[in-house]
């Protein structure tokens, strides 16, 4: 597979000739500085492909041309904003870039409680705390109806959650919960978030559905007519939240997308992270059922909690509740079917990654450190090779 690396752009900490060493070839970026309701311009695009051809790698996927909030929310601006999302595919399409990831997740892009969870062996790991979070949602957010969501322990428990905290612990989760984490192109305060999700008011999963629906019967067809892959990033974590619906969650909700408009270029993230913290998925079979519609993979492992498994953690790339070994034979024997009757390159990247060594003293953002990261790669890498040489 081409083994890939998310770099954040010219102000990323870590530079591309760090990257170049690290074992991947392609890059995975996007022009994070563009506005979300502007085009991305030639000149730009070739501007930013140049730099990274200049250090010997290539711009191997966009990751993401980002949907406005208008799009998802079906307003009537939606029309000229979707027509300057096919401009910018339109645009890199010229420029010999052929794979964009992106998602439908209203609000909020990925999501955790806490950025810098300590393992027992000093490293540190992003988490998802359900009782911090039940904390946030209910007593520092105040959302109105959240209280019906919970149960009475939960609301107990969230309680004591919070009065553990101090204000600067506070302030912190606020953060963290909203003011955007690495790749998510929104940053919000508490007010302006208490905004957008009323904006939301009116739209359940169906109606989410309807307009996902609608950008994708828009999109698509320019994407295969320009030569591009779109591929969806599920929904992380793979359920509502806060009361907003998510539509990407699950095995039958990438079939729904898949089906909602046939075409080659429309296609699936497998991001084993995302899908995996459901207990419900088994990974590999959605690799090999999935298998000519991966268009890109981000492979990453979490670790559900006791005694509420709606609790996960990043666990280690190989070591947490993915069967990687199986999604990584299931992904060698898709590459082998594309090499026999056609088919795009595949690429993956490690996704996330533990702070560890001198990252804890590197300014690198939260799950995207240099040598986590490095790890991760190198540990698929000799999987996949593995694997390629047991099964040949
Ligand atoms: C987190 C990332 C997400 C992802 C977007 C794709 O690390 O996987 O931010 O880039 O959801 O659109």
């Amino acid at each position: 597979m081409e083994h890939t690396w998310r770099w954040f752009g010219p102000k990323d900490p870590i530079r591309l000739e760090e990257i170049r060493q690290t074992g991947a070839t392609g890059i995975v970026t996007a022009l994070h500085e563009v506005p979300n309701d502007e085009v991305w311009s030639l000149e730009a695009i070739r501007e930013r492909k140049a730099l990274i051809e200049a250090a010997g790698l290539t711009w191997s996927v966009v990751e993401s041309v980002p949907v406005p909030e208008a799009i998802k929310q079906g307003r009537p601006e939606r029309d000229a904003l979707i027509a300057t999302y096919c401009q910018t595919l339109r645009n890199l399409a010229a420029c010999g870039i052929d794979t964009v990831c992106y998602n439908f997740m209203p609000v909020l892009d990925w999501t955790r409680t806490d950025l810098a969870w300590s393992l027992p062996d000093g490293a540190l790991a992003l988490r998802f705390d359900q009782v911090a979070f039940a904390a946030f949602d209910l007593y520092l957010l105040r959302r109105p109806g959240a209280e019906a969501e919970y149960g009475v322990n939960e609301q107990a428990a969230a309680k004591a959650y919070l009065e553990g905290l101090d204000q600067p612990g506070r302030d912190r989760l606020v953060d963290t919960l909203i003011a955007g984490l690495p790749g998510a192109e929104e940053h919000y305060t508490l007010e302006r978030f208490r905004g957008v999700l009323a904006d939301y008011a009116e739209i359940d999963a169906e109606r989410l559905r309807e307009h996902l629906a609608y950008f994708l019967r828009a999109v698509i067809p320019v994407a295969e007519e320009v030569g591009i892959r779109m591929a969806i990033h599920p929904d992380d974590p793979p359920r509502p939240l806060l009361g907003l619906p998510r539509v990407v969650s699950t095995p039958e909700d990438a079939r729904w997308l898949l089906d909602a408009v046939p075409s080659p270029a429309n296609g699936l993230t497998l991001c084993t992270g995302s899908y995996g913290v459901r207990a419900d998925i088994d990974l590999a079979d959605m690799a090999r059922r999935f298998g000519p519609k991966v268009y890109f993979a981000h492979l990453r492992s979490t670790r559900r909690e006791a005694p509420d498994p709606r609790s996960f953690h990043e666990a280690p790339h190989l070591d947490g509740d993915v069967d990687m070994v199986a999604v990584i034979q299931a992904l060698v024997e898709e590459e082998r079917r594309r090499a026999r009757e056609g088919g795009p390159r595949l690429p993956l990247r490690p996704d996330h990654g533990h702070h560890i060594l001198d990252d804890q003293h590197r300014d690198t953002a939260p799950g995207y450190p240099l040598y986590g990261r490095l790890k991760g790669l190198a540990e698929l890498r000799g999987v996949e090779l593995a694997v390629h040489q047991l099964t040949a």
